[in-house]
């Protein structure tokens, strides 16, 4: 990534660059130290899965591996507005969201790898990432499928008389499943605090959202279920953060759930099997996507108003390429799961 420094006779201080250049109204609630901390959270994201797709090409990674690149504002802005009592649940590409929650690069490369140190211990896989630790509650691979749990896990809130919410993301594919339509349906008729957010990357495999969905415009199912509906640009960070941030105030004060639609794309082919682009979408059509990187808006941001230094960004920078090599080195260090560890975590254990 350039950071198009300008020569130092050029740049103008800090203080006289900003007097200029005044904050647009959307920073979102953050100051400089913060919005250096999201793009360290969205960086290391993408240095790890790089590492991630190195490490399925030499075998480390076996089965399905679905990579987040180009969606990170969505992870890193979601989670920075959550309460570490909050839930999150997932669908299969889910890497990045438990990296932005909160879980060790170290754990979550483990479980990539198969390993025993892994956070589903080996068990579960790239689909599978789940810590209780974090209220992450996974990483599921049937499409919808866990949308019902949230509303399950917003009436447990409401029940319990919590103020937590929870936070469930699947892709725009998602919203013609039938599961999809019952849990909003209940979500909105009992209140519960559920946000659900259709992260739409326009594709579902390599199905363009044209071929498969009659009304395009996801959001208006939110319509159907007498539910608050917004739609914004997944790209943008603070707009994410704005979004969120409206419904997580609606679960927890008023217990009514939200449908966000978040415009994203990704950068990746649908999983590590999958090609990038030249099928079924163009090469120009990714390169146009790639302009709008969320790292490089974030960051394009951050040097229009002097916020950040050559020097910082590279320390960043190389902070997360260190700790995605670190994950690597821990995951290949670790032992395979002892095959008596194949009867346990399958059942609750009782307490009697
Ligand atoms: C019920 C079900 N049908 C089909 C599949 C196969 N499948 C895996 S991923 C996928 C596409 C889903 O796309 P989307 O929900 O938009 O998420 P994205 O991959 O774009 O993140 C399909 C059809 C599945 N896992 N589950």
């Amino acid at each position: 990534m350039s950071a198009g420094a300008k020569p130092a006779k050029e740049r103008k201080s800090a203080e006289s660059a900003r007097a200029e250049k005044p904050l647009p109204e959307k920073i979102s609630g953050t100051d400089v130290a913060m919005r250096k901390e999201l793009l360290r959270s969205m960086l290391l994201q993408r240095r790890f899965e790089e590492k991630c797709a190195e490490a399925y090409a030499l075998g480390k990674i076996g089965g399905f591996c679905h990579l987040y690149i180009g969606q990170e504002a969505i992870s890193t802005g979601t989670m920075s507005m959550l309460r570490p009592d909050d839930y999150v649940i997932t669908a299969y590409r889910d890497h990045g969201q438990a990296l932005a929650r909160g879980i060790s690069p170290r754990a979550i490369m483990a479980e990539l790898f198969g390993r025993a140190d892994g956070c589903s211990h080996g068990k579960g896989g790239s689909m599978h990432i789940f810590d209780s630790a974090t209220n992450f509650l996974g990483g599921h691979g049937i499409v919808g499928g866990h949308v019902p749990v949230a509303a399950g896990v917003g009436f447990a809130i409401k029940y319990k008389d919590g103020d937590q919410v929870c936070v469930c993301f699947f892709g725009e594919a998602a919203v013609n499943i039938g599961a999809f339509h019952e849990a909003l349906n209940m979500a909105s008729l009992w209140n519960l605090p559920v946000i659900f957010i259709i992260e739409n990357n326009r594709y579902g495999m390599g199905t363009a959202i044209s071929r498969s969905t009659a009304n395009e415009d996801v959001i208006v199912r939110a319509k159907g279920y007498r539910m608050i509906g917004e739609s914004v640009d997944g790209q943008d960070l603070f707009a994410v953060r704005d979004c969120v941030g409206r419904a997580i105030e609606r679960g927890r004060k008023e217990k009514r759930p939200t449908l966000i639609e978040l415009r994203t794309y990704r950068f990746m082919g649908h999983s590590m099997s999958d090609a990038v682009a030249g099928t079924y979408r163009s090469r120009e059509e990714l390169e146009e996507n790639m302009k709008r990187d969320p790292i490089l808006l974030l960051h394009q941001f951050m040097h229009e108003h002097d916020e950040l230094s050559e020097g910082e960004l590279s320390k960043i920078d190389d902070d997360a390429k260190a700790a995605a090599q670190d994950a690597w080195d821990f995951a290949d260090a670790s032992p395979e799961p002892a095959p008596e560890e194949l009867w346990t975590d399958v059942l609750a254990e009782s307490e009697s």
